[in-house]
């Protein structure tokens, strides 16, 4: 198949599950062209069969803003038409899958191609939900010619705010981690960059936005600190990295808390970690915990949004409410006070991130629903529709 993929490059987990199955859709053998404003990270090197279409929105002094939506449905339209495209694949409903809607209607005379969006969570649980943007969201969602979520949450919730699955079917296709990439991999000489060996190391791994509570990190590991002496390291950044910074100070653990900013190989932190905090406000998927699952690290997360279809309590880690520092705290205690809890935990980690989430599986259920996808348009088309 030749796939036209569209996402946000940069560190949000939408653009990472893109170009993560455009990886494996390349390792097919399908055609796989990225149409985005700059190459996402994980792209570099490119692999055969992997393009990337730059897409340029050239400002004119008249414009408050260059209109990139417009920009990239030429570009989706442009390289439809040269490279034959079967189909085009965006990923963050707004605006990709508004231009892919305007790429649509401008190639039905020369190339119809449909155009699947996939939904992965702020697009419609914030974003999405804001009255500026809900009507060409929905509009642009139930335009769609497949519509994909990655959690059952995610569905649910599309479901509610926009009252659309009565006529706009919604498939849950999963995350999905490339087993062979995330793999535990210890770095004893990482690890003792942050900790001595009888220092337990607790993991944030996010884009440090406020939905991500990076803060709630800093004020869990305080209260461990006062039981165990505990390192945190928070990989990534974003606009509440300096707010975490100074908490950190105030509650006097800054000698404990290390941020190391972004990092391009995620799995080689998670690999020293003995526990991965996730206490998101919302969450739809939450890949940071399956990233860190198949790293055999435990979760500790927020019950929130679709955390719960990817870590099971008292297995691969335990879940509190929203801002529940105490109790978060106290199931990071348990993890890091019983071996035996832990070494359990660590496997099931794995087992079930591999089961469960394996690139194989979910990859196969992407192309089954192009296939799905493109029989049905090819039909509708045919029927006049
Ligand atoms: O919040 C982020 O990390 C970015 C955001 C995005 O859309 O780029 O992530 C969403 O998509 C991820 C990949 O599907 C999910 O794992 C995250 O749970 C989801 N974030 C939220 O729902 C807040």
């Amino acid at each position: 198949m030749k796939i036209g993929i569209t996402c946000y490059s940069s560190y949000g987990g939408s653009g990472i599950v893109a170009s993560e199955l455009g990886l494996e859709l390349a390792a097919r053998g399908h055609d796989v062209h990225f149409i985005c404003a700059t190459l996402p990270l994980r792209l570099s090197p490119r692999p055969d069969h992997l393009y990337f279409h730059e897409v340029e929105a050239t400002n004119y002094t008249l414009f408050d803003a260059a209109p990139y939506a417009l920009a990239l449905a030429v570009r989706m339209a442009e390289v439809a038409l040269e490279y034959e495209l079967d189909l085009l694949h965006v990923h963050y409903a707004i605006p990709h899958s508004v231009s892919a809607f305007l790429a649509r209607e401008m190639l039905k005379e020369t190339r119809p191609v449909p155009f699947i969006t996939t939904l992965h969570g702020t697009d419609i649980t914030l974003v999405g939900t804001d009255r500026s943007y809900l009507p060409i969201t929905r509009f642009a969602i139930r335009q769609s010619d497949g519509v994909t979520a990655v959690s059952e949450y995610l569905r649910a919730e599309t479901c509610r705010e926009f009252d659309i699955c009565t006529d706009t079917p919604i498939e849950v296709i999963p995350n999905f981690i490339n087993s062979e990439a995330y793999r535990r991999v210890e770095n004893p000489a990482l690890r003792a960059t942050f900790a001595r060996d009888d220092e337990p190391v607790l993991v944030h791994v996010s884009n440090f936005r406020a939905v991500k509570r990076p803060t709630d990190c800093i004020r869990i590991a305080a209260r461990l600190s006062r039981h165990l002496p505990v390192q945190l390291v928070m990989v990534g950044d974003g606009p509440e990295r300096a707010q975490a910074q100074w908490l950190a100070r105030q509650k006097g653990i800054a000698d404990r808390v290390h941020f190391v900013g972004k990092q391009p190989d995620i799995a080689t932190y998670l690999s020293i970690a003995d526990v991965l905090l996730l206490p998101s406000e919302s969450e739809s998927f939450g890949l940071a915990a399956l990233e860190a699952m198949a790293c055999e690290v435990p979760v500790i997360a927020s019950c929130t949004g679709g955390l719960p279809e990817v870590v099971t309590p008292g297995e691969t880690g335990f879940l509190a409410e929203v801002g529940d520092i105490q109790a978060m705290a106290e199931h990071a205690e348990r993890i890091l006070t019983d071996a035996a809890l832990r070494a359990r935990m660590r496997t099931a980690c794995r087992r079930i991130a591999v089961e469960r989430f394996n690139a194989n599986d979910i990859v196969a259920r992407y192309e089954a629903y192009y296939t799905r996808i493109l029989d049905n348009f090819t039909v509708r088309r045919r029927g006049g529709a």
